[in-house]
């Protein structure tokens, strides 16, 4: 033993920068164990000469005590690390991917048409889901015996009432709304769900969405109307779009008509989405009846108007040629996803 070995281990020891609980031990059993240096240069210290003892006692001792210090000071330091990170995990590692949840493509669609109609200056409206036979009947010349006030097309929720609650058929109600209540010109859409007690089949369901629109001003014709509706045709369908009207009947229009836009898939050769016809059916329209006006409180002498209403899942069948009215009600994911703009983050 001499004080260079003494030195030479001090020096190792100050060095020292474990990093982990494991390191710390395999240092401490280095110089404080059995075998270790500090053990060992104790075990050299009995052959020193007597008068030597004293000098080597003392610094042996200073060593030992150095290196309990430096390894239990260590042992705090690296105790506090992990504490402060948490779990000890890398937190600057990137996160975990999530998929972002999408749009329904019923959803999709009727903002497309909300949107068309609100470029040529309409306002969007909505409604209580929940209404009176008035606002979905009798303000819109629905005769007290018409077939669809009957239980079978019609969901109440309330009977034996004078005056029932009912799951609103249409959204036209909404409209008979926005004319008791909007100042004159009214330029509205009202989008929302609407109920029928029918069967479901791949055509039909009793719960679905509708869009329906409603101009009122003085001197509006039918020839607005038609110009509105190709105006939207073309918006929606792409602008070489034509569309056809046929007579029609609706207790809230006269006259009324039914209007049918050239198929985009075949144009006019004939397919089986329009089985071979060359036409699809989009829609419904018509100029409102003076009665359904003067219900509200218009003078039907001085204004007129055009109101039409369309089903937003056929819509979006003919948009993404789905062939079942059924996959927009079922949340398979399968099918939402193939609508599914999000990216994962
Ligand atoms: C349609 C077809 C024809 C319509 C009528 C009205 C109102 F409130 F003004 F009387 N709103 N919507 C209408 C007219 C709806 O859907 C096939």
């Amino acid at each position: 033993m001499n004080r260079e070995e003494i030195d030479q281990l001090l020096a190792e020891i100050n060095e020292l920068k474990c990093k982990t609980q494991k390191e710390i031990e395999e240092a401490r059993v280095r110089f404080l164990g059995k075998k270790g240096e500090v053990t060992r240069l104790f075990e050299e210290f009995r052959s020193v000469a007597p008068e030597m003892k004293k000098e080597f006692g003392k610094t042996l001792n200073e060593l030992k005590q150095t290196v309990s210090n430096k390894i239990e000071e260590m042992k705090s330091s690296v105790g506090e690390e992990k504490s402060s990170a948490g779990s000890g995990q890398d937190l600057s590692m990137p996160g975990d991917p999530f998929e972002l949840g999408s749009r329904h493509p019923v959803s999709i669609v009727r903002q497309e048409i909300v949107d068309i109609f609100r470029k040529f200056g309409y306002d969007v409206a909505e409604g209580p889901e929940i209404e009176d036979d008035y606002h979905v009947f009798e303000a819109l010349n629905f005769p007290p015996n018409h077939p669809a006030r009957d239980m079978q097309d019609t969901f109440f929720v309330s009977g034996g009432h004078l005056n029932p609650l009912l799951l609103r058929t249409h959204t036209s109600s909404v409209q008979v709304r926005a004319m008791e209540k909007m100042g004159l010109p009214i330029r509205v859409i009202c989008p929302g769900r609407v109920f029928r007690n029918e069967a479901i089949s791949a055509r039909a369901h009793c719960i679905f969405h509708q869009i329906e629109g409603l101009y009122i001003d003085e001197n509006v014709t039918f020839a607005d109307l038609k110009q509105a509706i190709l105006l939207f045709a073309r918006e929606m369908f792409g602008p070489e779009t034509q569309i056809r009207m046929r007579p029609s009947f609706f207790p809230f229009t006269e006259p009324s008509a039914e209007v049918d836009v050239s198929c985009n898939i075949c144009h006019g050769q004939g397919c089986n989405v329009c089985k071979g016809t060359g036409w699809l059916e989009i829609l419904g329209c018509g100029m409102v009846d003076p009665n359904v006006l003067e219900a509200s409180g218009i003078d039907s002498k001085k204004y007129s108007g055009f109101a039409f209403g369309m089903g937003i899942e056929r819509i979006a069948m003919l948009k993404w040629r789905v062939n079942d009215l059924r996959h927009y009600f079922e949340n398979d994911m399968r099918f939402l996803k193939e609508f599914n703009t999000s990216t994962e983050v």
